[in-house]
């Protein structure tokens, strides 16, 4: 699992260099957004469980068939692995939020997702827009506390996103 820091230093060591311009510039800029970091996931961690279950709410307002007989959100037991997995997506999130870098995702949850998700017949287009509007509530939270918006709010999100779909956003 690597964050930020650790991964610039194992691609300049590979290379035997110091660091340079480049990469002083992208150590600051991580070291400078770090509190607008710790402060998003600090709000994430307060109010996961409402943000699941709204984003879970109008998930199924978009897309009703899911939560209907042959959907694959039907029966208790897989609507309850729905929200589960949305909570999965928002807390690895916020991991990779404030690591400032997505390896955490590849390695916890993306991997062998497509396949699992193909077997079992969950629909992969409705899990991206799950993800999609829990990173604009997010963003919205964000907006509401004074955070400015930028790149680390959005970049886990559409990471999974460009996984799950094979699409580019
Ligand atoms: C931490 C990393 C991690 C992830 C990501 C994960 C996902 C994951 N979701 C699963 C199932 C599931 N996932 C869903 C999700 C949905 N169905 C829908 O219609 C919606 C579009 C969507 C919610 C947004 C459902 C319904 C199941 C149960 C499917 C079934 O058993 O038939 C399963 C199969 C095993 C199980 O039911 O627990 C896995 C492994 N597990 C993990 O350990």
């Amino acid at each position: 699992m690597k964050d930020a820091v650790t991964n610039l230093i194992k691609n300049y060591d590979v290379a035997g260099r110091y660091f340079d311009r480049n990469a002083i510039d992208r150590l600051k800029a991580y070291f400078e957004s770090g509190t607008a970091r710790l402060a998003v996931a600090t709000m994430v961690t307060a109010n996961a469980a409402a943000i699941v279950r709204q984003a879970g709410s109008k998930l199924f307002e978009e897309v009703p068939e899911l939560i209907r007989p042959g959907g694959n959100a039907y029966t208790t037991r897989r609507y309850s692995a729905c929200l589960r997995d949305m909570d999965y997506y928002l807390r690895y999130a916020s991991y990779a939020m404030v690591a400032g870098d997505n390896d955490v995702l590849d390695e916890r949850v993306l991997q062998g997702l497509r396949e699992t998700y193909n077997s079992l017949g969950v629909p992969i287009g409705p899990t991206v827009l799950g993800i999609q509007i829990m990173k604009d509530m997010i963003k919205e939270m964000a907006l509401e506390a004074g955070i400015e918006s930028a790149n680390f709010l959005d970049e886990p999100f559409d990471h999974m996103t460009r996984e799950l779909s094979e699409i580019d956003i």
